[in-house]
């Protein structure tokens, strides 16, 4: 829903005398509503926040961004519809939500995809970056750019996981993707798909022995406070993705597109330094909170997970993303 803050006096004279304004769409103040499930602060927050005030310089005001914190509009799978309907204006999201939706997006959420972090971010800054931004478009989704999420290793409240063997019968809490459910059932582990607010009292109460998740989540949402051992398997770096509804995009002139998505594009270089630092002050944080922090062999977390290559990277489309990236150097 775009707002509008034409007063309705003003709307009324611009239609009567439309010949000497223009039209009123070209006029109009537009305020974007934004989504995002983190607090305040969050570099993910701060990035849209920067995109909002380039926006703001490079019109004069005439666009903003207003970007509602800590899932004031919703958990994030309850936010895609919304999103695609028009009623939220953009959503900077995981990945994750959209792997039942669109099938690239499993991709560059696969377990161990990644070599590296430079490597995510030069696959993702790159033509298989664009190409899976595309894909958004069909599901009136307008694909703007990802942003970094660092990568992701289990918690749990009970004991260090070392090896799979450590985590078979744990119940552990994923995102609502069955790539997902599949990646934690691959090492004889019980997923439990939930929305992101819940996970905090699920492991208070038990209802869940761990959960996933990059330092700057693991700090934010205090589930080290819950769940302490935090065992570095950095198993995915599904990143973070930045979308538009299409209806609201489509209201814009092709100048004020090309406008929103070059700001979006250099809000990434933002967000990156932001992501940086915050992954090591949440670090240096959950450390100081008491987390018990260990790292991990890896080879056997990536073998015990290559079935769910074979379940999920099924058609000649995903097998070529896959096989360049693999490829990217
Ligand atoms: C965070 C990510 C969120 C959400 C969350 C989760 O790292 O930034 O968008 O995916 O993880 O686990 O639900």
């Amino acid at each position: 829903m775009l707002t509008r803050r034409t007063f309705m006096s003003t709307a009324g004279a611009l239609a009567a005398t439309p010949a000497i304004v223009g039209p009123a769409s070209a006029q109009a103040a537009i305020t974007l509503r934004s989504t995002d499930i983190h607090p305040d602060g969050y570099p993910t927050i701060d990035a849209v926040k920067f995109m909002g005030q380039l926006l703001e310089q490079r019109t004069q005001g005439r666009i903003k961004i207003n970007v509602f914190h800590s899932a004031q509009l919703g958990q994030e799978r309850d936010t895609i519809d919304q999103t695609r309907f028009g009623v939220i204006d953009m959503n900077r999201i995981n990945m994750a939500p959209f792997n039942n939706l669109i099938a690239s997006t499993n991709v560059p959420s696969l377990p161990f995809i990644f070599r590296s972090v430079a490597h995510m971010r030069k696959v993702m800054d790159g033509a298989i970056g664009d190409s899976i931004l595309n894909d958004f478009t069909p599901h009136n989704l307008v694909g703007l750019a990802f942003y970094d999420s660092g990568s992701r290793s289990f918690y749990n409240s009970k004991r260090p996981i070392n090896t799979p063997a450590d985590m078979r019968g744990m119940k552990i809490r994923v995102q609502q993707s069955d790539m997902f459910v599949a990646l934690v059932q691959a090492l004889g582990a019980n997923a439990t798909p939930m929305p992101f607010g819940e996970v905090y009292t699920s492991l208070q109460t038990g209802v869940i022995d761990g959960a996933e998740n990059n330092w700057p989540s693991y700090e934010s949402t205090r589930h080290f406070e819950v769940s302490k051992f935090y065992s570095l398997t950095e198993h995915s770096l599904s990143p973070e993705v930045l979308v538009m509804s299409k209806r609201s995009f489509d209201k814009f002139n092709a100048a004020d597109q090309a406008l929103i998505r070059a700001a979006a594009k250099e809000s990434v270089v933002k967000m990156r330094e932001l992501w940086d630092a915050r992954e090591k002050a949440s670090e240096a944080k959950v450390r100081a909170g008491g987390a018990q922090i260990n790292t991990v062999e890896k080879q056997p977390f990536i073998d015990a997970m290559k079935p769910v290559y074979d379940r999920f990277v099924t058609d000649a489309k995903m097998k070529d993303l896959v096989a360049r990236i693999q490829a990217t150097t």
